[in-house]
């Protein structure tokens, strides 16, 4: 449907900020899956990149398309990163995490100075909020970590795969809180990882600097 339709055209978009000899991050997610099968493109016809994934389930899809990858052993810093995002705001702020990935997506955007989010229009909104944010927690003590974050002014739930809990990539928990708006997205995000227990959270604030979306049926390049 439509949603595919944007979640391609603004995924293949991205793909052209990766160049000859960079290292890359490749994000997570349905939209940053074409961006990524774009780069697969650039590899076979001989394009000289080395990639860093966000998730193993990226680390597959990269795999499979022969992009090769290397670790933060080997680079510091990425020449660009290309990542979704479950919500974005007019300053740019993101809600990340709807696929579990955010720590390790936070440390790779980290790692760049040009920091790129691919979303689809669905995904653009006046505040964060609506989208329950991620957290990643620690499994020991994960109920009372819950707790302080809902003292926060949100419900706290823990991601469950099926009947069992959902664990991270890194061997963590993932709950999803509902704040319904968040006005201070930044404050918010520093309050979360002073709680112990809390290994990152999903707000990614003054990090990304383009984000490619769709408005009236076309791909726009928004710059921060
Ligand atoms: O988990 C993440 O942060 C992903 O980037 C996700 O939020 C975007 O997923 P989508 O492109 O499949 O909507």
């Amino acid at each position: 449907g439509e949603e595919m339709i944007e979640k391609k055209a603004v995924g293949e978009a991205a793909a052209q900020y990766v160049k000859d000899d960079m290292v890359v991050g490749l994000g997570t997610g349905s939209t940053v899956y074409y961006t990524i099968q774009k780069v697969g493109e650039y590899v076979k016809e001989g394009m000289n990149i080395r990639a860093i994934p966000t998730s193993e389930e990226t680390k597959k899809l990269a795999l499979d398309l022969n992009i090769p990858l290397v670790t933060f052993a080997e680079v510091n810093h990425l020449d660009v990163v290309i990542d979704g995002a479950d919500e974005v705001d007019c300053h740019f702020a993101l809600t990340k995490g709807g696929g579990g990935a955010l720590l390790r997506e936070k440390l790779i955007a980290d790692a760049t100075d040009l920091f790129i989010v691919v979303a689809d229009s669905s995904k653009m909104v006046e505040k964060l909020g609506k989208f329950p944010l991620p957290v990643e927690v620690t499994p020991f003590s994960w109920e009372r970590t819950a707790r302080q974050i809902e003292e926060l002014g949100s419900i706290a739930t823990r991601r469950l795969n099926g009947t069992d809990p959902y664990i991270s990539d890194n061997g963590n928990y993932i709950l999803d809180c509902s704040f319904e708006i968040i006005e201070d997205p930044e404050g918010l995000s520093q309050k979360l990882n002073r709680i112990p227990g809390v290994v990152e959270n999903g707000l990614f604030v003054n990090m990304a600097k383009i984000v490619f979306t769709v408005e009236d049926g076309k791909v726009v390049k928004k710059m921060k």
